[in-house]
């Protein structure tokens, strides 16, 4: 299987590459802010609770969080791999995810981290509220978001790291040039 995570700030493009790499490579896609979203569609009482802590540009709980790829994981019967978006975002969530994935006799192949800086997030985020009108896209909350992940999400690239799997990426340029550089790192496994 291979399984891919793929990193970065907020606004740095992961959901739109993770796009590109499951029409090339046929993995199960599973991005956690998207899981969140459906609850909050749904009106569930998870999604109105994760909408308080998401609209303030905090992380959900991790248990929370793991909960919802757990069950995910479990019921996809024989995948050629998962592409991990959003997942996992603190060290906590990361140990998380090794267990569950030893537990069906796999592990990460590789973290893709995408490299942008501060300015570029802001602009891409702040366009996408307008655009789209997502209501944790206004510049309070996307400053906090970018200060959570400093905080509390950086850590993960030090794991992977230490376990030689991660590779970083520049995120700034056409979608399309970012993707031929991720096919590139991908094709390397
Ligand atoms: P997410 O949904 O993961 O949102 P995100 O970090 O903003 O990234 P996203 O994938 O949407 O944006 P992308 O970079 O693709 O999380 C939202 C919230 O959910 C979090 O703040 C947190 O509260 C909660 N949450 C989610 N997962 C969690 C977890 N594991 N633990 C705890 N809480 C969790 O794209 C951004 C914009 O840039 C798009 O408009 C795109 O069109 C544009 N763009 C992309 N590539 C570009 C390029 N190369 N050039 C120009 N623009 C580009």
């Amino acid at each position: 299987m291979l399984n891919i995570v793929l990193f970065g700030p907020p606004g740095s493009g992961k959901g739109t590459q993770a796009e590109n790499i499951i029409g090339k490579y046929g993995l199960k896609h599973l991005s956690t802010g998207d899981l969140l979203r459906a609850e909050i569609a749904g009106q569930t009482e998870l999604g109105m609770k994760a909408k308080k802590i998401m609209d303030k540009g905090e992380l959900v709980p991790d248990e929370i969080v793991v909960g919802m790829i757990e069950k995910r994981i479990v019921s996809e019967k024989d995948p050629e791999g998962f592409i991990f978006d959003g997942f996992p975002r603190t060290v906590k969530q990361a140990r998380a995810l090794d267990e569950m994935l030893a537990s069906q006799n796999t592990s990460i192949s590789l973290m893709i981290s995408l490299d942008v800086d501060r300015e570029e997030l802001i602009n891409r985020l702040i366009k996408r509220g307008k655009d789209q009108g997502r209501s944790d896209d206004n510049l309070e909350t996307i400053e906090n978001r970018i200060r959570v992940y400093e905080e509390q999400t950086t850590p993960v690239m030090n794991y992977y790291e230490q376990q030689g799997k991660a590779r970083k990426i520049n995120g700034i340029g056409s979608i399309e040039e970012i993707f031929i550089h991720i096919v590139n790192v991908m094709n390397e496994k």
